[in-house]
């Protein structure tokens, strides 16, 4: 089967790109069709499932185990999905919301939050990553339309300026510590609510954000693609979840090193 080509450009309106710059996330409605949506879903279906064969009861996992089954660097186990997480269309999108002239890929993973699954702790993103960059952005978009019990992101607004809470990785602890800090500085929550297959929510690296969980009886099959400024380097890790991701993700670059190894493609502008 040929898959849809998602390099035609988007329309972003010049008020989502003041929405994101003021309070670090969006929603970017229509960004994918259903047909694009619906052609990709098996492909990225057939990858989640390779990760996870079996999955344990949720019952036996812990918070972040039952937030949903994880699905990293889906376009290197299956080339066909690198026509989804390539795509120029979303680069391009993710580009200018940052305000930067390009971006390459950090990785895309999906985030199947199965029927019965808990909620999405309290983090920040960018924890993970050794980059010397605050801009960075992740891409969440739903592959089928996400049902009204289950709702899409929350997210702190404004709370990209305020860096890293230290809040660490995402854990029963990160939900506390994101939680406090919520009340400490007064900070409003926004959610985008229940999304059509294709609509996409933006957030940068730094920005705070939960999800609830999936009371329903339907998979909630979304797809994420994380990407950062042109010309960043790569720092020296905090910890252990730092030290994993530079082994993983940055292509044997060292800290101090730009991070254009061929691991993180230049995926807007087109070369
Ligand atoms: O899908 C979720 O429940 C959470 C996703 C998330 O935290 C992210 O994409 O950064």
């Amino acid at each position: 089967m040929t898959l849809p080509r998602l390099d035609r450009s988007f329309p972003l309106a010049a008020e989502t790109i003041d929405y994101f710059a003021e309070h670090g996330h969006c929603c970017v409605r229509g960004l994918a069709d259903a047909a694009e949506c619906a052609a990709y879903l098996p492909e990225i279906q057939a990858g989640v499932d390779r990760w996870h064969p079996t999955p344990a009861p949720l019952a036996d996992r812990d918070t972040y185990g039952k937030a949903f089954l994880q699905a990293v660097a889906l376009r290197k186990i299956r080339e066909s999905i690198a026509g989804f997480t390539d795509a120029p269309r979303f680069a391009e999108v993710a580009a200018r919301l940052l305000g930067v002239d390009g971006v390459r890929l950090y990785h895309d993973q999906a985030l199947f939050k199965e029927a019965g699954g808990g909620r999405t702790p309290w983090h920040q993103d960018q924890a993970y990553w050794p980059l010397d960059t605050p801009d960075t952005i992740t891409m969440w978009m739903p592959l089928l339309d996400v049902h009204p019990d289950v709702g899409s992101m929350i997210f702190v607004d404004g709370s990209h300026r305020d860096g890293d809470v230290e809040a660490g990785e995402i854990s029963n602890a990160s939900d506390d510590a994101i939680t406090a800090s919520i009340t400490e500085r007064d900070r409003a929550l926004t959610t985008h609510g229940p999304l059509r297959a294709g609509d996409a929510t933006f957030h940068r690296g730094w920005t705070s954000h939960s999800a609830g969980p999936n009371p329903t009886d339907r998979v909630r099959p979304v797809m994420t693609i994380i990407w950062f400024a042109d010309g960043a380097r790569v720092t020296e890790p905090t910890g252990p979840q730092q030290r994993f991701d530079l082994e993983a993700w940055l292509g044997g670059r060292n800290p101090g090193e730009i991070a254009d190894s061929s691991e993180n493609p230049l995926l807007w502008p087109v070369g």
